[in-house]
């Protein structure tokens, strides 16, 4: 059987890094396009010369050639720029909503059964026009973020409860940014929910306060640190997640940016809520019940995904 092909949209930091995930995983084939010339052919060369060191089984080609992602299996769009200090990622809109229109056109027209994950901010707007300029299915395409965004939260407690990362789940919902909802009662130690760890005296309450607010301003923290770009290794270590899932039919349950449509009561959008991922794509949104903060949390951020939709609607009135 042929291995699976991996095309991926956009070469800079994330691009490289899923290149060289996906080929040590052996995942399949891959094909990293970039309108930088050299920079794709560079890193797929790069990456395809530790091959015979590292010991995996796969062809790299770097490209700024659409034709080349022919027959891709899964596609990991991150084109377009990345937040510099003191930027927010809706910043980022206008230009990179114009990168979204050619990714997805080029994707329409050369690789229309691929699974689609877009990583490009402002995500959750990004992923809605992706999918409306590529017309693919809305199950074959979604964003990645929730992965993300619980892996700091797991993180942030593993060192707060000085236990293992593997035995810390989280569980992050609502769009892709400072409206995002770290839900404590679905997240758990060992199973062990961490409003219970608060009275079993493991922490405090304003201590968990304190991580929910670090989960939230985590991307800006990493930003602030390089100060030339954002995060990279867990994003693509996120992405790559996903797509294992679908390439594997694996029916991992991930929290990712899915199109919502009469759950949870939306009519339609795109925002951060639980899934099941095999190889139908998003096969299912697992509708969760929320409490009333919770609820109120939720709607929140679900009101600054739709702000951002309409932005891009006003910017580029193609999009219906
Ligand atoms: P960067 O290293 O700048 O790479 C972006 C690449 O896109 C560059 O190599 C560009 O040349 C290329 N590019 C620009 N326009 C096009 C185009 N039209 N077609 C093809 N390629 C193009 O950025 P990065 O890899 O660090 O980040 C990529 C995106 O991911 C940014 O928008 C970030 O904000 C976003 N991001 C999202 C998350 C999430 O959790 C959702 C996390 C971190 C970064």
């Amino acid at each position: 059987m042929a291995r699976p092909r991996i095309a991926l949209i956009g070469a800079g930091q994330i691009g490289g890094t899923l290149a060289h995930l996906a080929a040590m995983k052996e995942l399949g084939d891959v094909v990293l396009f970039d309108i930088a010339e050299g920079t794709p052919e560079g890193k797929a060369l790069d990456i395809a010369e530790s091959g015979p060191v590292a010991g995996f089984d796969a062809a790299l080609k770097g490209t700024q050639s659409y034709a080349d992602i022919a027959g891709a299996d899964v596609c990991i769009v991150t084109a377009g720029v990345p937040r510099k200090p003191g930027m927010s990622r809706d910043d980022l809109l206008g230009i990179n909503l114009k990168v979204m229109k050619a990714v997805g056109e080029g994707i329409r027209d050369h690789a229309p059964d691929a699974f689609v994950i877009c990583i490009t901010n402002p995500l959750d707007a990004m992923v809605w026009a992706l999918r409306e300029f590529s017309g693919l299915p809305h199950e074959k395409v979604c964003g990645m973020a929730g992965v993300l965004d619980s892996a700091r939260f797991r993180h942030f407690l593993s060192l707060e409860f000085g236990v293992s990362m593997r035995d810390v789940s989280a569980f992050v919902l609502g769009g892709h940014g400072d409206t995002m909802v770290p839900l404590v009662r679905y997240s758990t130690v060992a199973g062990i929910p961490l409003p219970d760890l608060v009275e079993m005296g493991w922490t405090t309450q304003d201590r968990l306060d304190h991580i929910v607010q670090r989960t939230r301003d985590g991307g800006a923290e990493i930003v602030g640190l390089l100060k030339t770009g954002s995060a990279f290794y867990a994003p693509a270590t996120s992405a790559i997640e996903m797509a294992e899932a679908y390439l594997k039919d694996q029916k991992r349950v991930l929290p990712c940016a899915a199109w919502v449509d009469g759950a949870l009561g939306l009519d339609g959008l795109y925002v951060g809520v639980p899934t099941v991922i095999g190889s139908k794509g998003i096969e299912r949104v697992v509708e969760i019940r929320m409490a009333g903060e919770e609820q109120a949390m939720f709607d929140q951020s679900v009101e600054a995904v739709r702000s951002l939709v309409a932005a891009c609607r006003e910017i580029d009135p193609t999009l219906a």
